[in-house]
């Protein structure tokens, strides 16, 4: 389990970590309780952008999370999604298929339960509420279960959070296609909450009756997660 952060589409080698590791994690001072947990299950790995060094304090960009240990890595042309559950109409869906559908954009501060946050990231995609109705849900269906071609990482929305205008499944962050280590090329995007909500390397979406707890929340984060109401932490929205 690692916590990396790399500079946007460099190779994550053993050195780079040996040597970053050595940094150690004393500066962080907690958000909370819940924030602690994250920080220490991802590991004393990281700390570099772009920007050169982020030590261990909020640098006004992202940090780049993994529960894996590595970048899982899918070309466009051989990703695919598949929408199934208590459905009329299951269905898979490529990438080109998902750029020609309308697209919304959001300009949101993205905010993790750790403390980091970046200010106005601009995010593009689909209406998650889009893709969930083109399966035609059944009655019973009170919840989404999300799954990332990562293999270990897990999300969960209830039905009414899904369909939400300012949840989305997105292509692009920052006017670029989502590189592989922001969970690209397709990732979920949940505006108003934590940002472990939003699911890196997406891969299925499950309508369900009752859901299942996602990766974080089996390790004690809320299942709701609205940013500034859950946590035990006071961000401001987003
Ligand atoms: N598959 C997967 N999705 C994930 C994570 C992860 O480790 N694996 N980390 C989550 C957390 S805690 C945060 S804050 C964001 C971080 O997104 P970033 O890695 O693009 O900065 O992704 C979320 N989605
Ligand atoms: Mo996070």
């Amino acid at each position: 389990m690692s916590r990396l952060d790399v500079p946007e589409g460099a190779p994550v080698g053993r050195r780079v970590f040996l040597g970053l590791a050595a940094f150690g994690l004393s500066g962080i001072v907690w958000g909370s309780k819940a924030a602690g947990l994250m920080e220490r299950l991802l590991g004393p790995l990281a700390v570099k952008d772009g920007t050169g060094l982020l030590g261990l304090l909020p640098t006004g960009r992202f940090r780049i999370y993994s529960v894996v240990g590595s970048l899982p890595n899918r070309a466009p042309a051989a990703w695919r999604l598949d929408v199934d559950g208590r459905v009329g109409a299951p269905y898979a869906i490529g990438y080109d298929e998902l750029l020609a559908l309308p697209a919304v954009e959001l300009t949101k501060d993205f905010q993790c339960v750790t403390g980091w946050r970046v200010p106005r990231v601009r995010w593009k995609g689909v209406r998650l509420a889009d893709l969930i109705d083109r399966a035609a849900p059944d009655g019973g269906v009170t919840a989404v279960g999300f799954e990332s071609f990562d293999g270990a990482y897990t999300e969960t929305l209830t039905l009414e959070q899904a369909r939400r205008n300012d949840v989305i499944v997105a292509y692009e962050l920052d006017g670029k296609p989502i590189s592989s280590a922001h969970g690209g090329p397709v990732r979920l995007y949940v505006a108003p909450m934590y940002g472990y909500k939003s699911l890196k390397w997406l891969q299925r979406i499950t309508l369900v009756a009752t859901a299942e707890p996602g990766y974080w929340e089996r390790q004690g984060y809320d299942t709701d997660a609205w940013i500034g109401r859950s946590n035990g932490r006071g961000d401001e929205p987003a």
